[in-house]
């Protein structure tokens, strides 16, 4: 008999018996006096109630909120029932973001180092270079109040002087898929426009680059073509790697609703039984699998085509295959020679991971009907109008591997093999991370990126984006002469070796980079640091020679962008704090002085007007976008022709339409919202290209195999492992190894298996027996808000660490006890959660025998100070990255458990 208890109710009362719960609990840790901090001063005083829109300052699904103001101070949030992505709805994190805005608020003047200070005073300003004595503090006492003007004035000064003597290239920007677009395209701008560098990161190469490369390599495009409308249509969803319940609660709930209404199949591919898993069985366990996969998931795509062309070769669409893919023919002989559900069995995880030949062949049962349910509808119909089918969504626990992008092209692969792409209700469908993450893709404030899903070596683009940036094209040349190899963690190893000497911070935090111990703090000690922060207490102060308090959320005007293209506005609903600025002016301010510096005219680069707020008017910025978008893969001049006939501004657009999603290059595509799925043949139209399929140069989607290969696993994986462990050893010097590594399908790191089964102190301290994962918990967002807002604090007030009962029986260590998680590189503490009737809250996850996980989400919320901060993830894990995207693999350490 089928059951239906899930409901979006069920999901709520669900998350409110856990507020009761983990309140009363005795493991409840207390407070945090950093968390804590004096709230600051409310800006304006007048006795008024008035409301903004935005889209949820949160994760990347981007649900409409509605932004409730009193006297000046952002009060609460309600979800906006007009919206189209959550109709009312949003999740614990989103209903709660008003909490954090005011706690632990910097404001007034900016800090600037005493020691860096007092140089700078000195006659002539000092050594210019100086590096300050204080790192690794963010005590008051190290700190001088310093004027806005005078500390960006020698901000300016300094930056200026580096880049003339050692290049722009050795200045570094690690910037944010948090902070608007209009932000983020100007921060590039700046970096490489103005400054010549290539040095240009953000956290998104942490979260979604291999999403991005995966689409590029496929499609020739880095665009989700999907829109959340499709869930709603298709006849299966798979989730790889994606926790949905917990990291993107609205689409989980649509997807489920779905599930309750149409009875789709569902699978989830996890090494762990999460509450996505258990969710969708709660709703009907005879079409809901799990698939408990550590690392094969490349083995169990190849697999599942190599069972749909043995037994289901009805589904596999050969006319589109010919028409419209290139690099087929390989695809199909090497799934069919190696790839046989019996072949592919020494890459599932282990023992423990239970991925059986009859497992396999039921998934690909499942999808060969799916597909099947799509053909029946669109026959007889023009190919393309037919829609349902199977989507993919995959999350980080996908992208987050040394082979990430080979995973993402693995899922294209599968999907274009059986033609469920390129038609509404089916396709590939990228989960971004944070809520704008799209924008820094779409703005490309990445190495080697500019606007517009173009590169730097587009000589044709270079030339637009020189012109419509107003800067000189030899400076896009420098930039895109400078190398930047490792990306991110390549970024830091090259501030090690003294190549990188400055590096602006801007809305993302160090902590979120692997191996603190010995990259991250070591290198941001080196280097002169100019950080822009709201919180005081924020991890990033602890590096800083000059802090910008800035302006946030809610305090600003700009757009962000969700998963599914959808540009949403984000309104100003209150006036920041005193002294807080927003990141886009405190960017185009040291922009400007350092262009003058730098022989340039500021003022032309830079030549925005103030609002009535003195803040730099977005909307003006926002048209600046759109026109030099005009004729790229994501055009919007549609809504400038819009503004031009019908009066409408372009955030009134959006705010009337909420949200239109990209490309919208004509007049009537803006007044219908936008591009709701790319890949429909609509391009050919726009574009006069001869066929409009698809981005790539020749309009086919380009297929490629990609491997696992464990044979020689062992002597890879140990040198992969000296990276964090052996002095002076960087991984951009290794290229080769990490390609090899990446060819192979490989993990960064391997546990020593036997010696599993001990108790913890019998286990050689040289040793580590388990897998350790880390990725994110339902009721925080990241390191920062949530963990300041009392609601959510509450809720999961501490850092805790999923074990399997079993493996807990056998190393001696009981539900709650306190836990070292110990790596090659590091070590944290936390509470051992022992299966999901632990006391320890949350306690949602079953973790298979030998995995274990926790929330990376809390790493500073014990405390931010070094010596007393015992949560901090990062300490842990393995720089390794994906030599092509930049993406680290934050699931896979090998750990030692001690109990403390
Ligand atoms: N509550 C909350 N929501 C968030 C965020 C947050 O901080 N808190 N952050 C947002 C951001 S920026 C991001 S990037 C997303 C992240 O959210 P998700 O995309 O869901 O990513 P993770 O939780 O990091 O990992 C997802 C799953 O990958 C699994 N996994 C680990 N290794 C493997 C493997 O080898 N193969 C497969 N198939 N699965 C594996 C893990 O067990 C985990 O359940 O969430 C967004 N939403
Ligand atoms: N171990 C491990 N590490 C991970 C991950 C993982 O799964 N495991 N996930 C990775 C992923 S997917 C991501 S997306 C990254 C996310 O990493 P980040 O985005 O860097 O993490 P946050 O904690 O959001 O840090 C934001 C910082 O900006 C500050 N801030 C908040 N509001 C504002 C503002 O308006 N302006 C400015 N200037 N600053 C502000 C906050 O105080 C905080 O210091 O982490 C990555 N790191
Ligand atoms: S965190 Fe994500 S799912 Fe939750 S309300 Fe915000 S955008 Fe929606
Ligand atoms: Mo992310």
């Amino acid at each position: 008999m089928k059951r239906f208890k899930m409901t979006r109710r069920n999901f709520l009362k669900g998350s409110s018996f856990i507020t009761g719960s983990a309140a009363g609990s005795s493991l409840f840790i207390g407070v945090n006096p950093e968390l804590e901090a004096a709230p600051a001063a409310s800006a304006g005083d007048t006795a008024t109630r008035t409301t903004a829109l935005a889209q949820c300052p949160y994760c990347g699904v981007g649900c409409g909120t509605v932004i409730q103001v009193e006297n000046g101070k952002i009060v609460s949030m309600r979800p906006d029932k007009d919206h189209p992505t959550n109709y009312g709805l949003q999740c614990i994190k989103g209903l709660t973001a008003a909490e954090p805005i005011y706690v632990d608020r910097m404001e007034g003047d900016p800090y600037v180092r005493k020691d860096v200070w007092a140089e700078w005073k000195k006659p002539g300003h000092g050594d210019l270079e100086y590096v300050t004595k204080t790192k690794g503090s963010f005590d008051d006492e190290h700190f001088v109040r310093v004027p806005y003007k005078e500390a960006s004035e020698m901000v300016a000064h300094k930056i200026a002087h580096l880049a003339k003597k050692y290049s722009g290239n050795s200045i570094g920007l690690y910037g944010s898929g948090q902070l608007t677009m209009e932000g983020q395209y100007l921060e590039n701008l700046f970096m490489k426009g103005v400054l010549g560098s290539n040095t240009i990161e953000a956290n998104a190469r942490m979260c979604m680059t291999s999403a991005v490369t995966g689409y590029f390599a496929t499609l020739g495009s880095d665009t989700p073509p999907l829109a959340y409308d499709d869930i709603e249509m298709c006849d299966m969803i798979m989730h790889f790697g994606h926790n949905a319940r917990e990291s993107h609660p609205i689409i989980f709930w649509r997807a489920a609703d779905y599930k309750k209404k149409a009875d789709i199949p569902t699978v989830v591919v996890d090494p762990r039984r999460t509450g996505t898993v258990m969710g969708y069985e709660d709703i009907d366990p005879d079409n809901s699998v799990h698939v408990p996969i550590l690392n094969g998931d490349i083995s169990f795509l190849n697999s599942i085509a190599h069972v749909l062309l043995a037994e289901h070769p009805d589904v596999i669409d050969w006319d589109f295959l010919k028409a419209h893919v290139k690099g087929w023919e390989a695809y199909v002989d090497g799934v069919k020679k190696d790839y046989s559900p019996e072949q592919v069995q020494d890459r599932m995880g282990g023992p423990n991971h239970d991925v059986s030949p009859e497992l396999i062949r039921r998934v690909a049962s499942m999808f060969a009907d799916a597909t099947r349910k799509r053909l029946a509808r669109s026959k007889g119909k023009q190919s393309g109008k037919g829609y349902g089918g199977v989507i993919i969504m995959w999350g980080i626990g996908y992208n987050q591997h040394i082979h990430g992008q080979h995973n993402v092209i693995s899922i294209v692969n599968l999907l274009t093999l059986t033609g469920n792409l390129a038609k509404p209700g089916c396709g590939p469908f990228s989960m971004t991370g944070q809520p704008n993450a799209m924008g820094e893709r779409f703005t490309g404030g990445l190495t080697g990126r500019l606007p517009f899903n173009e590169p730097l070596k587009n000589d044709k683009h270079r030339l637009h984006m020189a012109k419509h940036w107003r800067v000189p094209e030899a400076n896009l040349k420098t930039a895109m002469n400078s190398e930047n190899p490792g990306m991110a963690v390549g970024m830091m190893e090259r501030v090690l070796k003294g190549e990188v000497k400055a590096m602006f911070m801007v809305y993302a935090t160090h902590i979120d980079l692997p191996d603190q111990e010995n990259l991250v703090r070591p290198a941001l000690s080196k280097i002169f640091t100019v950080v822009q922060e709201i919180y005081r207490h924020a991890p990033n102060n602890l590096y800083a020679d000059v802090i910008f308090p800035a302006a946030t959320w809610g305090e600003v005007n700009g757009v962000y962008i969700s998963s599914e293209r959808r540009i949403n506005i984000c309104e100003q609903a209150a006036m920041p704090p005193k002294g807080c600025l927003p990141d886009l002016d405190l960017v185009v301010h040291k922009g400007k002085e350092i262009a003058n510096l730098l022989g340039m005219d500021g003022d032309k680069i830079f030549p925005w007007k103030t609002d009535k707020n003195g803040f730099i008017d977005t909307e003006e910025v926002f048209r600046d976008v759109c026109r030099a978008s005009a004729g790229t893969d994501t055009d919007l001049t549609g809504i400038l022709e819009r503004e031009k006939l019908d009066g409408l501004s372009p955030y009134e657009q959006l705010k009337q339409l909420r949200g239109i999603q990209w490309p919208a290059p004509t007049y009537e595509i803006a007044k219908n919202g936008g591009t709701k799925r790319r890949y429909m043949m609509q391009e050919g139209q726009w574009e006069n290209r001869p066929y409009g399929y698809f981005r790539t140069r020749d309009g086919k989607v380009h297929m490629k195999l990609c491997q696992q290969d464990y044979s020689n696993r062992e002597e890879l994986t140990h040198k992969l492992m000296e990276f964090g462990t052996k002095k002076d050893h960087y991984t951009i010097d290794h290229m080769d190894l990490i390609k090899e590594a990446r060819d192979k399908g490989l993990t960064p790191d391997l546990p020593d298996e036997k010696f599993r089964g001990r108790t913890w102190d019998k286990v050689p301290k040289d040793k580590y027996p388990y897998w350790f994962g880390l990725g994110v918990v339902y009721e925080h967002f990241h390191t920062a808000k949530s963990n300041r807002s009392p609601t959510t604090r509450r809720l999961v007030p501490e850092m805790y660490v999923e074990m399997h009962p079993e493996d807990a029986r056998e190393l001696g260590i009981k539900d709650g006890d306190k836990v070292r998680v110990v790596t090659r590189r590091g070590q944290l503490e936390a509470r051992a959660q022992v299966g999901t009737n632990s006391l320890v809250k949350p306690a949602r996850n079953n973790v298979p025998r030998g995995y274990m996980f926790g929330p990376w989400n809390l790493s500073v919320a014990d405390s931010a100070v070094p010596e007393k901060n015992k949560w901090l993830a990062n300490r842990v894990t393995s720089r390794v990255w994906d030599p092509v995207s930049g993406q680290v693999d934050f699931k896979k350490s090998a750990a030692r458990i001690e109990k403390i």
